[in-house]
């Protein structure tokens, strides 16, 4: 891939893009591991003492700084294009070469595409005025799935974007598939979030009440069974309330092939192993079944500690083998 051809033009564009907004949350950042562990170290400060004992901003060291800002650009970009290129290259062949395409063709009409898809990202990226607030404003800027820092310029709670099932613009909340993740947390832990935002993860029942209470949003729910099925059910209203709430559920306007489990949910309080909410004096449904918006344990509980207990009453056999709650802003 000739990348090189035309990652100067790009760099330039960056560059433009960094200083134009000088506020490192000015602009969408797509976290790469690479990212998050050089940007914690904030690599553009300017280092005091060299690894000799000298002074350097005492003695003016410019190349010290010069080389510690491009080693920020060169490696914030490489993770821009790393990021950029592999979903766009992935679609791009699997919908766009022909079989008896010649390779001149195929280079030719994969430099003019991945030229306009890295012209789109990184002016749509960089052209933001507002700090963004969740992957449904992320679609917009044109970035693709990934993870990202939503809520910019407070806290920066991280999410995976899913920019591609239905439309794409889908904040995740709760993704489950290989049980690597312990679900059975506290009320302070569902609160607050946990897990690994590129793998099973809860985004935290406070930032799902920031969004939902903050617009109109609409709930995506996709299963698969043990036989490799796909279901999901949709909800066109889906409010998580404050805590003082107990971040009680209101959802409403079910579509979709799963079967409506969260039906019977609504209106109930969120209930933790820790913090019991539900309805029934006969059990302690947070406990028994995974914190959840339980009532009466239950028709749904897809935080459930066992692997093979992840609950969806409606489905064949009623145990999903991977789990995905995303919501998206309409
Ligand atoms: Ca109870």
């Amino acid at each position: 891939m000739q990348c090189h051809c035309y990652f100067s033009t790009f760099l330039v564009i960056f560059v433009y893009c960094l200083f134009l907004h000088s506020d490192t949350h000015g602009y969408v950042t797509p976290l790469g591991s690479d990212t998050e562990e050089k940007g914690s170290e904030d690599p553009l400060s300017i280092p005091l003492i060299s690894d000799k004992g000298a002074p350097l901003v005492a003695m003016l060291d410019t190349n010290t700084i010069n080389r510690n800002i491009k080693s920020y650009i060169k490696t914030f970009m490489e993770n821009m294009i790393q990021n950029t290129l592999h979903g766009h290259i992935l679609e791009f062949v699997r919908t766009s070469l022909e079989e008896n395409s010649t390779i001149d063709l195929i280079r030719n009409i994969t430099r003019q595409e991945l030229n306009g898809v890295l012209k789109d990202q990184v002016q749509g990226i960089c052209g933001r005025k507002e700090p963004v607030k969740d992957c449904t404003e992320l679609k917009k800027a044109k970035a693709i799935s990934g993870v990202y820092q939503i809520f910019q310029k407070t806290e920066g709670v991280k999410a995976y974007c899913d920019m591609d099932t239905d439309g794409g613009g889908w904040t995740i909340i709760q993704k489950r598939y290989d049980g690597s993740v312990n679900f059975q947390r506290s009320w302070k832990e569902y609160e607050n979030g946990f897990g690994d935002v590129k793998g099973e993860y809860w985004l935290g029942n406070k930032h799902i009440h920031r969004l939902t209470s903050s617009g109109t949003y609409e709930l995506r729910i996709d299963l698969t069974d043990k036989y490799n099925k796909k279901y999901y059910a949709k909800y066109q209203k889906f409010i998580v309330g404050s805590a003082s709430s107990q971040y009680k559920l209101s959802v409403g306007s079910y579509s979709g092939n799963a079967g409506d489990s969260l039906k019977i949910h609504n209106e109930m309080k969120f209930s933790s192993g820790d913090r019991d909410n539900d309805q029934t004096s006969s059990y302690d449904c947070g406990k028994l079944w995974g914190p959840w918006w339980h009532r009466n344990c239950c028709h749904s509980a897809l935080n459930n500690s066992k692997r093979d207990r992840w609950y969806w009453n409606e489905i064949k056999e009623s145990y999903a083998q991977s789990t995905m709650m995303m919501i998206r802003k309409t």
